[in-house]
């Protein structure tokens, strides 16, 4: 890899790091819903689709991942095909497993809460993802609880989802982020978004209607050294948008079929949006795919407002 930039466990591009030392927007990409999130080759489509997504909205796009001992920021063609065509024989790392993967020299591909950390450490302020883990229903007899809760709890980058997927329970989760300190900004909403719906009946903290209210908040929250995460909640587009009553009959399937098969600990995650897929004959990985573009196209908007005011 010739020419690229090295910090510490970083190696980031050229563009990325010119982008960066010249206060250009850049958008942070995470990668395990390329590996675990979604079936070759309609992953490696989605994650080319949103590097164009956000080229388009004016940024810089930063798909991240461990490779050859180094954080990788930034992947090129034949490293998106590589994490693509593994899959989940990749590692899916969170906070506890990034260093274990990095001494191994694994091929692994970053959560939520592991490409915040890569993001912060590359300086990227803005990351665009399709849905946060978080509480998991019946957490009060698992213990399941999402480590990209603690991350969003301390690790400051904003992170702009869909929501959550009701495979997780939403009130529970929005709980935990408010006793975290986690703002949850509406994007033109004042419901907290589930995923594949707009609406779920639970607010957010806080409606934001353009990007500059939304740089404001995360300029205003830094600058109080108030360390920590921005979660915006951004809908799925109309067009795009499941049906509720269908989609909470496969979830409940999904979830059986789960518990049936003694699923645990980090195979939770993958294992039921594999059985939605399959549940819903596809379409939920066509609705995944429309929501994580508008997601990064959104949090291009919000990269170059939060640059702008740095200016
Ligand atoms: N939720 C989704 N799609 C995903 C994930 C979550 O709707 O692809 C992935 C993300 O990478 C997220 C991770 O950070 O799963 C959470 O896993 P866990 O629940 O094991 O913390
Ligand atoms: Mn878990």
């Amino acid at each position: 890899m010739p020419n690229h930039l090295t910090q510490g466990r970083l190696t980031l591009t050229p563009e990325i790091a010119d982008a960066l030392a010249g206060n250009r927007p850049v958008v942070a990409l995470e990668s395990t819903v390329i590996s675990h999130g979604m079936p070759y080759p309609k992953n490696l489509e989605t994650a080319r689709a949103l590097e164009a997504e956000v080229r388009g909205a004016g940024a810089v796009p930063a798909t991240i991942a461990v490779m050859d001992g180094r954080i990788r920021v930034g992947l090129d063609d034949d490293a998106l095909e590589r994490l693509a065509s593994a899959g989940p024989a990749a590692w899916k790392l969170s906070r506890r497993d990034l260093p274990v993967a990095l001494a191994v020299g694994a091929l692994g591909a970053t959560t939520v809460a592991a490409t915040m950390i890569a993001a912060r450490m590359a300086g990227i302020a803005v990351f665009a993802t399709g849905g946060i883990g978080g509480v998991h229903r019946g957490a009060e007899h698992s213990f399941d609880v999402s480590a990209d809760l603690d991350e969003l709890a301390r690790t400051s980058v904003c992170v702009v989802c869909a929501g959550a997927k009701s495979i997780l329970d939403l009130p529970k989760t929005l709980e935990v982020l408010e006793t975290r300190g986690v703002p949850v900004l509406g994007f033109g909403t004042g419901e907290f978004p589930a995923f594949y719906s707009r609406r779920s009946g639970l607010p957010v903290s806080h409606r934001c209607d353009n990007v500059t209210e939304v740089a404001n908040i995360l300029r205003t929250k830094w600058e109080l050294g108030l360390e920590g995460g921005v979660l915006l909640a951004n809908p799925i587009p109309l067009a795009d948008e499941l049906d509720a009553d269908a989609m909470e009959d496969a979830i409940g399937r999904a979830l059986a079929d789960a518990d049936a098969k003694g699923i645990k600990g980090k195979d939770v995650t993958p294992h039921l949006l594999a059985a939605l897929e399959r549940l819903t004959g596809g379409r939920s990985l066509t609705a995944n795919m429309a929501l994580i573009r508008d997601n990064a196209r959104v949090a291009a908007g919000v990269a170059a407002a939060y640059a702008a005011l740095e200016k």
